[in-house]
């Protein structure tokens, strides 16, 4: 029979999340192997798989015997902010239970701005009764995504059934369903001119950061039936200039925003967003990384990697996510 140490142990390095209910979480998985919170000196041989969120620097590349990173996370700009990192294969989340979650958030946010709910929640604390007669329907109204993943395509398909016309912009080309899609650089410009609604679920990496910023926000379109656009990011701070942000709301490049995300996480409470007419903010809630959900898989891969076969979810390092 095969004991715990035959298995290795696991590493879970978190930073700024609670290791309990993971830990629990595998105990329920993989009783057979056991989870340390540490190594056992800088170069524990026990350890054969890392489980992180924004793990330590350099913790990982002293370990002989590790033979894969698991990121907790869908987004892995976490894991390469370590420098220092082992050449091992790096597997990301990809959970149906984590894109439903961020398609509900996406399809709330859209419908958030497209009803006008800004507008109607600073009325009601006005106590004003003011129906805008001019409500679009949302045959009428073009979403844009901005990262055609696991999680556009997703909201892309959900966003079609509430008959919003859909556009996408990718690195390589895709075909999506209903979907105008649009791809790199020369890309950009005409995907930037189709829509009104901009949802942003692209990875943080060193071609997208900063990418949010007031160039781009001046070659969207203004035609829309918002007046000027909405952006609503869901996918990483680092990919907005957030300067840029609030003088394009000031200047109204864009009429509204939604913000999960943020450089600094939390939000520093004296940040010029929280009090800002026309933001939404969440705190990184779009879309939670949810234990039940995800370490039974994760677990399935450990077995299936220790019996040779092949992992799944593979980020490609050189592109960054
Ligand atoms: P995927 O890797 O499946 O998709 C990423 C998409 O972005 C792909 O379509 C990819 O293009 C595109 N992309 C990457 N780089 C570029 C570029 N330079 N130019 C244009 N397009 C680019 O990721 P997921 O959909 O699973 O997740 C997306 C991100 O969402 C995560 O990286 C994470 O940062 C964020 N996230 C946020 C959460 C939250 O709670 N706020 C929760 C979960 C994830 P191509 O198709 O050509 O590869
Ligand atoms: C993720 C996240 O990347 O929670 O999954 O942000």
């Amino acid at each position: 029979m095969t004991g715990r140490a035959d298995k290795g142990r696991i590493l879970l390095a978190l930073t700024g999340w609670e290791p309990d209910v993971w830990i629990d979480e595998f105990g329920m998985a993989a009783p057979d192997r056991e989870v340390a919170l540490e190594p056992d000196g800088e170069a524990d041989p026990s350890i054969h798989y890392a489980v992180v969120w924004k793990q330590r620097p350099s913790l990982l590349s002293r370990l002989p015997n590790l033979k894969a990173i698991f990121s907790l996370g869908a987004g892995v700009d976490h894991v390469f902010a370590d420098r220092d990192l082992p050449e091992v294969p790096i597997v990301r989340v990809v959970s149906p239970d984590l894109t439903t979650r961020m398609s509900e958030y996406v399809v709330w946010q859209v419908l958030d701005h497209h009803r006008l709910g800004p507008r109607y929640r600073a009325q009601q604390a006005g106590r004003i009764w003011d129906e805008d007669p001019g409500q679009k329907a949302a045959r009428d109204v073009t979403v844009g995504i901005m990262g055609l993943g696991e999680l556009g395509r997703d909201a892309a398909a959900k966003l079609q059934v509430l008959g919003f016309a859909v556009s996408g912009w990718s690195r390589t080309a895709r075909q999506v369903d209903g979907v105008s899609c649009y791809a790199g650089a020369e890309g950009l410009g005409p995907f930037l001119a189709s829509a009104d609604i901009f949802v942003v679920l692209l990875p943080l990496t060193p071609e997208t950061r900063n990418i949010l910023d007031r160039s781009l926000f001046a070659r969207m379109s203004k035609r829309g039936p918002l007046g000027a656009p909405v952006l609503i990011n869901a996918g990483r701070g680092g990919l907005q200039n957030e300067a840029d942000i609030l003088a394009a709301l000031d200047e109204g490049l864009l009429s509204a925003v939604t913000l999960d995300v943020f450089q600094q996480e939390p939000l520093d409470p004296h940040s010029p967003f929280w009090s800002h007419p026309k933001v939404t903010i969440t705190p990184h809630a779009a879309a939670a990384s949810v234990p039940s959900s995800l370490i039974g898989p994760m677990v399935a891969q450990m077995e299936a990697h220790d019996r040779g076969e092949a992992l799944i979810n593979l980020v490609d390092r050189k592109a960054g996510y």
